[in-house]
């Protein structure tokens, strides 16, 4: 058996960035809005850099919405990692995406979501779990409303605040109050750091933010004393290292520096980040890692389990993952 077969626990996975070109495409038509520009030859989304992906990503976001769209969209993620052999999944979802922040169109949102993840569980035997995402670029007040929005819904679906964006503009201190609301509301954190942010990023994540696990997280590297912290504070990172090829972190999957935090000690696991932008799927991730580091079903197997301990969900539905993972 190829060890792309084997099922997998996936963290890190945005709910936008996994809609394939031909949905987004297919949106775009029916509402007469012309986004030729973000898809290339092949058909594609089509972007340079970091800064350029990041707009790309929000013009694809634009033809997104309501309830409804979410739902189809819910429902052709989870038929795609079930596809994948994915077991378990956690996506990152956000109120400015889905209502602009408004309690109530959030809730009509996340019901939407929920039907389609309950109906996805039921046919294809995938769990999904909400965490609500703050997107960095947009700011403190913004981040605010988003935790409001967070602590609002908090319960068995979603269950995690997050962020993600550009680590460039604002430090992570400057979400310190919407982190804490979220924390005090039950929710577990993570947030997107040290990917193009590099290590003070991650430093600040842990210190300010208080966050469980940290999005990429892969040029904390760079700082054997944050190397140490992380392994000391048990912090799992959710790797995606297809992402960090693509947006030209590193340039091939045996320059990806996963296997060298792993030998240090630190809690890695390994997700697909936004899986159409990037190319790639989670059995293309496991295909690659094997080929690169000759990684074996032992290793995916740690990897996995890893990934369940750091899961933002109850003990119950670890157990019922757990028994999934156990199905070779
Ligand atoms: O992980 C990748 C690259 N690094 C940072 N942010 C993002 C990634 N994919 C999506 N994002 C951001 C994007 O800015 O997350 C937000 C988007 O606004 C959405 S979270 C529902
Ligand atoms: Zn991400």
């Amino acid at each position: 058996m190829s060890v792309a077969d084997l099922p997998k626990v996936e963290l890190h996975l945005h709910h936008e960035g996994a809609a394939p070109p031909a949905f987004i495409k297919q949106l775009a038509h029916e509402k007469n809005v012309d986004l030729s520009k973000i898809f290339d030859a092949n058909g594609g989304y089509a972007f340079r850099d970091f800064v350029h992906f990041l707009s790309t990503y929000e013009d694809a976001t634009s033809v997104l919405t309501g309830p409804e769209e979410f739902a189809r969209l819910t429902t052709a993620i989870l038929e795609e990692s079930a596809k994948n052999g994915v077991v378990y999944t956690e996506s990152f979802i956000s109120p400015d995406f889905c209502g602009g922040g408004d309690v109530g169109a959030w809730r009509e949102y996340l019901a939407a979501i929920q039907e389609a993840a309950n109906a996805a569980e039921a046919k294809h035997g995938i769990t999904l779990r909400g965490v609500v995402t703050a997107v960095r670029h947009f700011g403190a007040d913004k981040s605010k409303t988003t935790a409001h929005c967070a602590a609002e819904t908090a319960g068995d679906f979603v269950t995690g605040f997050g962020m993600g964006g550009d680590e460039g503009q604002f430090t992570q201190g400057t979400f310190s109050y919407a982190f804490d609301q979220a924390k005090e509301a039950g929710l577990q954190l993570t947030t997107h750091a040290g990917e193009f942010g590099g290590p003070e990023s991650v430093w600040d994540a842990i210190k300010d933010l208080n966050v469980e696990r940290i999005g990429h997280g892969v040029r904390s590297l760079e700082d054997p004393a944050l190397v140490k912290e992380l392994v000391a504070r048990q912090i799992t990172l959710e790797v995606c290292p297809g992402s960090n090829v693509v947006l030209g972190l590193f340039p091939d999957f045996a320059s990806h520096p996963i296997q060298k935090l792993r030998d240090a000690g630190v809690k890695v696991t390994v997700s697909t980040d936004d899986p159409p932008f990037f190319h790639t799927t989670m059995r293309r991730e496991y295909e690659e890692l094997s080929r690169a580091f000759g990684w074996d079903a032992s290793d995916f197997a740690e990897l996995n389990q890893t990934a369940l301990d750091a899961a933002f969900c109850d003990a119950d539905t670890k157990a019922k993952v757990a028994k999934r993972l156990e199905q070779v």
